[in-house]
């Protein structure tokens, strides 16, 4: 049963969806009671950022136990009544798994603390003597991503290794133990009926043999390029094959890998047949509002997902990356634009996946510095501000401070004029971003979901593209130039924004067709 084939799904980023206690922070309990919510706008299946025990230096991608809840977010009976309860509005659940590396609150890593260097527990990390005399300098060159060396130094004079924060040491993926575990709580979670897993950096895990240095230009660089030795490792393809091989004994459950790697059919790599289920496409993140440049995106990812037999996954945002509202240009153009491009990846062939708050047009929020909590503000010497701003809590209604997120101080300060972008302000205006997005969502299910896999494009003026999906109705056209221009033949269905007078459509706007 392949439900997720033509799926939404909506990344509930658990920290800012909904609180229920009052402690500023969102959880499990406070994204039940919005599942109504949730229904309404017409969503098939949730992504849930990780819940699991942690002392959030990475809020919660630093995990300690991965199977019991943290309490600041509930408890596994508050999770087992959410994962009920959504099923009940037809609304499907999944979780995010962190395989590349433990929080070093986790008890294996305070077990390899301290035990002694060449001791079974140090080799369930990476563990090594450093260069230099004294062995004072790292064992390579590599840097974290989020800024500064991948290693850090024990009291013993030893090194380990953490691709992101030190506070997330790497596994080590040669160690039996460590697929054992993962096994284990791929298990656990099915058991407890969730539908399927989002697979934290599914490129990294597998490390090659030796961690040789890194050799290009790109030592220094937080960005992965082709030839870098971190990430995409051949053995890494083991591991998605073992989560495929567990989860294939459930029924209907999925995969879905965070894959940040830029070529093609490398990346296809990741969604062959006995591997991950789907992959998400990272392109459109990093696509400029240009129909040239989209729908070059657009065609090199179906063309490599398809020599694999596999479903395309389009995203616009999410938790790691600037709102497509800001990215494209702030206010009411970034806002056009966004909901522009909506249109686009909502018409595809493939799953699409909104982070939330996509759908009531937030934008980034500018933070001051006192507020600022993502690691890679710290780490790298406070030059990059890091996430924070794409994941300002989801306004619900009325003010702030917590405008119905919390009764409490939400953890990152919402700004006093997000009143209008509330759920509640949005709801019953036909107008809104929301209302844009729920029609949307209605009208996909009518015209899109279940037809073919490939797309037609048609001719469209510079600046501009049409498509349909093979074996559908729906035509979706998209303006990114500076004048209006005739829309292709059909009935509008809907359009991200008013149509010219004369019926053209103008510039930042895209319309649906049939
Ligand atoms: O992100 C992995 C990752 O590679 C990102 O850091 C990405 O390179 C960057 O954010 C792009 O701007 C995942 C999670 O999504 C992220 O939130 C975690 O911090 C990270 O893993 C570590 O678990």
């Amino acid at each position: 049963m392949r439900w997720w084939r033509d799926a939404v799904f909506y990344q509930v980023y658990v920290r800012s969806f909904s609180d229920s206690d009052g402690d500023g922070v969102g959880d499990l309990d406070g994204i039940r009671s919005r599942l109504g919510y949730l229904e309404l706008l017409g969503v098939d299946a949730l992504w849930l950022t990780p819940f699991y025990r942690s002392p959030m230096t990475d809020h919660g991608y630093d995990v300690a136990d991965p199977r019991d809840v943290d309490p600041v977010f509930g408890n596994l009976a508050a999770f087992d009544a959410l994962v009920e309860e959504a099923h009940r509005h037809g609304i499907r659940v999944t979780i995010d798994l962190v395989p590349n590396h433990s929080s070093s609150e986790h008890e294996w890593f305070r077990a390899a603390l301290e035990s002694a260097p060449g001791s079974p527990e140090r080799a369930r990390y990476h563990f090594k003597p450093g260069r230099g005399p004294d062995g004072a300098e790292p064992p390579n060159n590599w840097h974290s991503v989020f800024g500064g060396p991948a290693w850090s130094r024990v009291p013993d004079g030893e090194w380990y290794l953490h691709l992101f924060a030190a506070e997330q040491p790497d596994l080590n993926w040669t160690n039996p133990e460590v697929w054992a575990d993962l096994e284990k709580t791929l298990r656990f979670w099915c058991d407890r009926g969730v539908d399927g897993f989002r697979i934290d950096v599914a490129h990294g895990m597998s490390k090659p043999e030796g961690l040789p240095d890194h050799a290009g230009p790109g030592a220094a660089l937080l960005a992965h390029t082709d030839d870098d030795p971190r990430f995409d490792h051949e053995g890494v393809h083991d591991v998605h094959r073992m989560i495929r091989a567990v989860l294939d004994h459930y029924p209907g459950r999925m995969a879905v890998g965070e894959v940040w790697v830029r070529d093609d059919d490398r990346f296809a790599r990741y969604v062959r047949p006995d591997e991950l289920h789907l992959g998400f496409n990272f392109r459109l993140v990093q696509t400029a509002f240009d129909a040239a440049e989209v729908r070059e995106a657009i065609e090199h990812s179906l063309e490599s997902v398809a020599g694999v037999g596999a479903h395309p996954t389009w995203t616009l945002s999410n938790h790691d990356v600037s709102r497509p509202v800001t990215r494209y240009g702030g206010g009411a153009l970034g806002l056009a634009r966004a909901r522009a491009m909506a249109l686009v990846v909502l018409a595809l062939p493939g799953v699409v996946y909104l982070y939330n708050g996509e759908e009531l047009g937030l934008p980034d929020v500018e933070l001051p510095d006192w507020a600022l909590q993502d690691p890679v503000w710290e780490r790298s010497g406070r030059t990059e501000r890091g996430r924070d701003s794409c994941r300002v809590p989801v306004p619900w209604e009325g003010d702030g401070p917590g405008f119905g997120f919390t009764s409490g101080e939400p953890w990152l300060p919402m700004p006093d004029d997000w009143a209008a972008l509330t759920v509640a302000a949005q709801i019953e205006d036909t107008d809104s971003t929301l209302s844009f997005f729920r029609r949307a969502l209605e009208l996909r299910d009518e015209h899109a979901v279940s037809a073919g896999s490939g797309v037609e494009w048609f001719g469209a003026p510079p600046g501009c593209l049409a498509f349909r999906r093979s074996g559908s109705t729906l035509v979706c056209a998209l303006n990114t130039s500076d004048e209006p221009v005739p829309l292709p033949p059909g009935d509008v269905l809907l359009t991200s924004g008013p149509l010219c007078d004369d019926g053209r459509l103008p510039p930042d706007t895209a319309a649906w067709l049939a």
